[in-house]
């Protein structure tokens, strides 16, 4: 495969001015007819006519009307033109049916649906397919279905027949078209200036009850987009479509969002608190991408967190409005720390903007979105609340129709703030978690700090530089009062002080507040200043922090000493988790653990070999002593959190039942299942079914209750999907993979579809102990079914393949055993560039 370089870049040879497409469907030989209208671009220097184009039957073409016979490779189609402006027409057959990789136009359950981000849209006519080609659209389609959309705005419909018009120019890569039998939810929206426009999310039939939630969702987050960044919406109609075969949660197409109906569709009876938040969530997301992706795109797929960083930041503040921003920011913070840190620490590194790829797909990572938003957080923190708001104000006046790059959003920081942010680049360029260490200094009424920084070399960046890191830090006295408002220490150097003065008694720092930058902190401090931090930091990132690295300080002496757990650890968060005073949201966060996989990279870079067997071990004895501890208050809590009004999805409910449930899992492993089976039996909604499910299985009691769950629920793939998933996490370690072995022996697992095979196979792969057994069984049971699919689905096996990211942090017998599966994926014959790609760089 060709790898592409950033530094490579050119523009275009061509404009193109308009496009008009015809479809006219089949399930097995769609025609596409277009008419591009092309023009020099005057920006480029190299005119050679090449457009991309794979896996099309080419009919005919013309170039301003008369037939042309181009050159015609796999990859794309070049001809000799005029040097005026001139008119290319084309006419292709695809296979929509035939469309197994959901890339391109493809068929699920029936219905024709598009998947064109990244480079899908060459699979469906020959075009420019790079995202710094934008232009306005005219689709028409022909097909015998009830629903035929488009982008943009209607310009006609009759039976079998529609007509769309997008006037705003777009990348190929937001085109879209669905067509099917499809039920339409409809709401309505005025816009701030009294624009009417019209909502609909379109389903299918059987699922019309599942699309309230999703609806309100769009409406909250129009107008947040509107009163929050000023940010109004521009075409006459907006669609979201919910299809069941999906490669990941949602596309932003301009006014023709399609969604995977797990990012979508919601009811209270099948869908978990978790479920609703996360579909807030993806709506918002896209949504905002109207702006920050859409109307403002990316130069090239490098820029890739251009959009994606931006939009995740948005998405972020959003739910923080919505919901609480303390719990948000802690969940973000645990999720980076899974997924982005540990892509950080292995051979998958690479920068927010990565300089180099072979396949774009696979760079749609936790790094370029979430470590790509935490950037965008650093940037607001280092200039200012205001100044961001302005800076936002000059992006969008500046660079809306534009597709723009890294180097334009930093400007309009440094026009709007005079700052100069070349330094603070380097999060952009360099891989890499910077380990940042503290050391303290007290002497006459002084406190002075010493940061180092320090990020570990990797093959993307073998000599990191020296970061702009801003640390939020404040000073706790000794009866828990905050000594000082929050101070942002701007550190710039690899070795920095900073110094607090006029400080009466010596006061516990607590640093890095609201993790106000994506490092791994080491601050040593005493047992006792640190229990002081997690019942007094008045700052709520901190004190969950405080209590989470006892946890793990805990957790590590028990894996590597034999230690017993820490009862200060324990009484500290019992009184948090007992403090009725406290959003019951959060106290559930103050029970959660490291997980078992964050523990394993701890020990990796204390240099030490994790043992999956250990650290499991450890994990289940410190929640036995959790057990033990809350002993005395599980059940008053437990009772406290029942609610007694229809189920709302919404912050306060969620918070109850997620502090409830965490209780029912504590009593369930003193006592026995019986309070589990009776929440079961009594639950009216998914949450409270599926926790007390869990808990079931855990004590060992769950068959009956998982035969119930699925002849309940076996026609709901959504909620089957669950079934499947939950049997799989909940495994023994030694059972894990042969729980998801048979399985795949179900007759209900569809592994062509992508929910259903991440069920079974996601589920494996973050079961720590599970997935790295010793007996290795999990690591050639998910080979097995890889080299299976990506026959099938490339984009989905490559991604899939992460799950061996980390393979070389473990024992010899156990890398030996993962280097076996991983050499016999690569050595199939014609496995696909994706996963070739993914294999490769870790394999090393
Ligand atoms: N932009 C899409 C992701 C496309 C992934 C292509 N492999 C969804 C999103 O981030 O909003
Ligand atoms: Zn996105």
């Amino acid at each position: 495969p060709e790898t592409i370089y950033l530094a490579d870049y050119t523009p275009f040879g061509f404009i193109v001015d308009s496009v008009a497409l015809t479809f006219d469907l089949d399930p097995r030989a769609t025609r596409v007819t277009s008419r591009i209208a092309f023009r020099r671009n005057p920006e480029a220097s190299d005119f050679d006519f090449f457009l991309h184009g794979e896996q099309l039957k080419l009919n005919s073409a013309k170039i301003d009307g008369a037939a042309v016979s181009p050159k015609i490779t796999d990859k794309g189609l070049s001809c000799d033109v005029p040097d005026t402006p001139f008119v290319f027409e084309a006419e292709v057959e695809i296979d929509p049916t035939g469309n197994t990789a959901l890339e391109g136009l493809y068929m699920s359950n029936g219905m024709y649906c598009t998947q064109c981000e990244a480079e899908g849209f060459r699979k469906i006519t020959y075009y420019p397919d790079r995202p710094d080609v934008m232009a306005t659209f005219k689709v028409t389609i022909n097909g015998p279905h009830p629903v035929l959309l488009s982008n943009g705005n209607p310009v006609s419909s009759s039976e079998h027949h529609a007509k769309w018009y997008d006037p705003w120019p777009k990348p190929a890569y937001l085109f879209a078209l669905v067509a099917g039998d499809l039920i339409a939810h409809p709401g309505e929206f005025t816009t701030q200036s009294g624009r009417k426009v019209d909502l609909n999310l379109y389903v299918r039939p059987g699922d019309e009850g599942k699309c309230a939630f999703g609806m309100e969702a769009l409406i909250a987050s129009m107008k947040w987009d509107e009163e929050v960044y000023g940010r109004e919406y521009d075409l006459d109609l907006f669609n979201i479509v919910a299809v069941d075969d999906f490669n990941m949660g949602a596309m932003e197409n301009k006014g023709l969002n399609i969604f995977n109906s797990s990012a979508v569709l919601a009811s209270p009876e099948t869908s978990t608190d978790m479920n609703f938040e996360r579909i807030e969530a993806i709506i918002a997301h896209e949504y905002f991408h109207n702006w920050t992706g859409n109307r403002i795109t990316c130069r090239d797929w490098f820029q890739l967190c251009l959009k994606e960083g931006l939009t995740v930041y948005r998405d972020s503040q959003f739910t923080s409005d919505m919901r609480s921003a303390a719990v948000k920011r802690i969940s973000d913070v645990i999720d980076l720390r899974g997924r982005q840190f540990a892509e950080d620490q292995g051979p998958l590194a690479h920068p927010v903007r990565p300089e180099s790829f072979q396949e774009i797909n696979n760079f749609y990572t936790a790094t370029v979105y979430e470590k790509g938003a935490e950037v965008i957080g650093m940037l607001k923190t280092l200039v200012g609340d205001d100044a961001y708001a302005k800076a936002l104000d000059l992006y969008f006046e500046r660079h809306d129709g534009d597709a723009a790059t890294i180097e334009d959003w930093l400007k309009v920081f440094e026009d709007t703030t005079g700052r100069d942010l070349s330094q603070f680049k380097r999060w952009y360029g360099q891989a890499g978690t910077p380990r940042l260490s503290v050391e303290e200094a007290w002497e006459d009424g002084t406190l002075t700090l010493t940061f180092t920084q320090h990020t570990p070399p990797s093959v993307a960046t073998p000599d990191p530089q020296p970061q702009v890191i801003p640390i939020a830090t404040g000073l706790i006295g000794p009866n828990g009062n905050e000594l000082a408002e929050t101070r942002i220490l701007e550190m710039t150097e690899a070795r920095q002080s900073f110094v607090f003065e006029g400080l009466g008694a010596r006061p516990v720092a607590s640093i890095l507040r609201g993790f106000s930058a994506p490092v791994v902190l080491t601050h040593e401090l005493s047992d006792a200043d640190r229990a002081h931090l997690l019942a007094h930091d008045t700052d709520t990132f901190n004190r969950w922090e405080a209590g989470r690295t006892m946890a793990r300080q805990s957790l590590l002496a028990m894996i590597t000493k034999d230690a017993a757990p820490d009862s200060a650890y324990l009484d500290g968060i019992h009184a948090v988790v007992c403090d009725a005073s406290l959003d019951p949201a959060y106290r559930a966060l103050m029970l959660g653990l490291p997980s078992q996989s964050d523990l394993a990279s701890a020990l990796h870079d204390q240099g030490q070999v994790p043992d999956p067997a250990a650290i499991y071990r450890a994990g289940e004895a410190m929640r036995d002593a959790m057990a033990a501890r809350f002993a005395d208050k599980a059940q008053s809590i437990y009772d406290a959190c029942k609610i007694d009004a229809p189920y709302d999805p919404g912050a306060e409910q969620a918070g109850k039942r997620s502090l409830g449930n965490a209780m029912l899992s504590l009593i369930t492993r003193r006592t026995n299942g019986d309070l589990a089976q009776a929440q079961y039996d009594a639950a009216d909604n998914m949450t409270q079914q599926l926790s007390a499910l869990a808990c079931l299985i855990r004590a060992g009691d769950g068959e009956t209750a998982l035969a119930k769950f699925e002849s309940q629920w076996r026609d709901d793939r959504l909620v089957m999907d669950k079934w499947f998933g939950l049997q799989v996490l909940e495994a023994k370690p030694e059972e894990a993979a042969a729980v998801a072995d048979t399985l795949t022996k179900h007759s209900d697992f569809n592994w062509k579809n992508p929910n259903r095979f991440r069920a079974v196979f996601g589920s494996l792969s973050v079961h720590h102990a599970g997935f790295h057994h010793a007996s290795g069984d999990a690591y050639a049971l998910l080979a097995n079914w890889l080299i299976k699919l990506d026959a099938v689905n490339p984009q989905t096996t490559a991604r899939m393949c992460t799950a061996f990211q980390t393979w070389k942090r473990y024992d010899a017998d156990r890398q030996a055993k993962a280097a076996a599966a991983l050499d016999r994926i690569l050595a199939t014959p014609d496995l696909s560039p994706d996963t070739t790609e993914m294999l490769t760089r870790i394999r090393g």
